[in-house]
This record gives C-alpha cells, structure tokens and sequence, in this order.
C-alpha cells in the first residue's frame, strides 16, 4: 500500500527526468504498481482509510511520484462535475486539444510538493487521449474540465515537468489569452 512517506517530494530527481516507456506484458512487479498508484486515490477519499493513514487526498498519482520511472499514473475523479472517471493510463499521449485553453481558478496542487503554490497554469480545455491499459489495450477517450486538466499535470509528470514550471514567475495570476477559467466547486 502507497502512503505520503512513499511519496518523492521536490528536489527528488525522479521528479525531473523523462520516465520511460513501458513495454508488454508487465512484470508482476509492474502490475502491482499500477494498481498500487489507483489504490492510493481511491483510499485517500477514502475518510477512514485516510485519516488512518495520514493521507493526502489526490485526483491523480504518477510512478515517477513513487521513485518509479516508467511511463503510467492513475486518476480517479469522482466528486467533480462530469462523469466519475477511474483509470491507470501506461504510455499515455495527447493524440489532440482544443485551442481554448482552461486553469483551476484555485491553482493546482501536488502530493509531492508539500507548499502552496499560487497561480494559474494553463492548460487545454478539452483533450482526446490514447494509453494502454495494464493488459495492454490501447483505449482512447475524450476529457474535458478537472479530467482534463489532472491528466495534463500527470502527463508532465512523465516528462519532469511540474505544474508551477506553467506559471508566470512576475505575475502568477496573469489572465491568459482565451482561457475559460475552471471553478472545482
Ligand atoms: O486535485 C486534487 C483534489 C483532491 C481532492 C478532491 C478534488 C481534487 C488534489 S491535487 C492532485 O490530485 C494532484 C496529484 C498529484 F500531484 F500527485 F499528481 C494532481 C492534480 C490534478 C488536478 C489538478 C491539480 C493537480
Ligand atoms: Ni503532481
């Protein structure tokens, strides 16, 4: 079971270098990891589990958060508006985006960075999206609002990229051009 202290925190140069793709079939070891990134989000909204075990509620979970560099995460979105979407995405891509461009109105935050961090970080509104999955199934699916944007933080995950690397150093709450602000709430 994955909790915070197995969690990679900034400065953790697994957190900066491009994680490589994965190969099939996975290991077992592999697969373990892929349901060990989903069961983390599950159990972090989770209010007994959570609060046993002292952990972070999250959306999304990367391998590289877990010192592991292979390209896969999990996200697990529920309580948002839209439809409940639960899924592990391994070599996942961007295969299209719309030009409008959308940013949490309450900024982004991430179980590996343990401080606020204000300011808004742009990202595609709508995405359509290709993975494999943990049998090596190619999927495609079309995101929009919170789904969208928790897969574009994870995808940068996989690239060593974090989310305060999108934000305007001088002026963090810069409006950007023909972005659609997203309230979570
Ligand atoms: O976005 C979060 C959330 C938590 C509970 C309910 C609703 C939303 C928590 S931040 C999060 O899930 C990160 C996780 C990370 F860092 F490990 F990848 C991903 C994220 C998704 C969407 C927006 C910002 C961050
Ligand atoms: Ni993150």
């Amino acid at each position: 079971m994955i909790v915070m202290k197995d969690i990679v925190r900034e400065g953790h140069p697994a957190l900066r270098k491009k994680a490589e793709e994965m190969t099939f079939p996975l290991s077992t070891e592999e697969l373990k990891l892929c349901d060990d990134l989903l069961a983390y989000l599950k159990n972090s909204h989770d209010p007994a589990i959570s609060e046993k075990y002292n952990l972070r509620p999250g959306v999304g979970l990367a391998a590289p958060q877990v010192n592991v560099s292979k390209r896969a995460f999990a996200l697990h979105i529920t309580e948002s508006k839209g439809d409940p979407l639960s899924f592990i995405a391994i070599n996942p891509k961007i295969i299209s985006h719309s030009v409008e461009k959308t940013y949490l109105t309450s900024g982004e935050g991430c179980l590996s960075v343990d401080r606020n961090v204000e300011g808004f970080v742009p990202r595609y509104s709508r995405i359509t999206i290709k993975a494999f999955d943990k049998d090596g199934n190619e999927f495609k699916k079309r995101l929009r609002g919170l789904a969208a944007i928790a897969f574009q933080h994870e995808l940068d995950h996989l690239n060593g990229i974090m989310f305060y690397d999108h934000i305007d150093k001088n002026e963090p709450f810069k409006e950007i051009p023909g972005a659609i602000p997203f309230d979570r709430t």
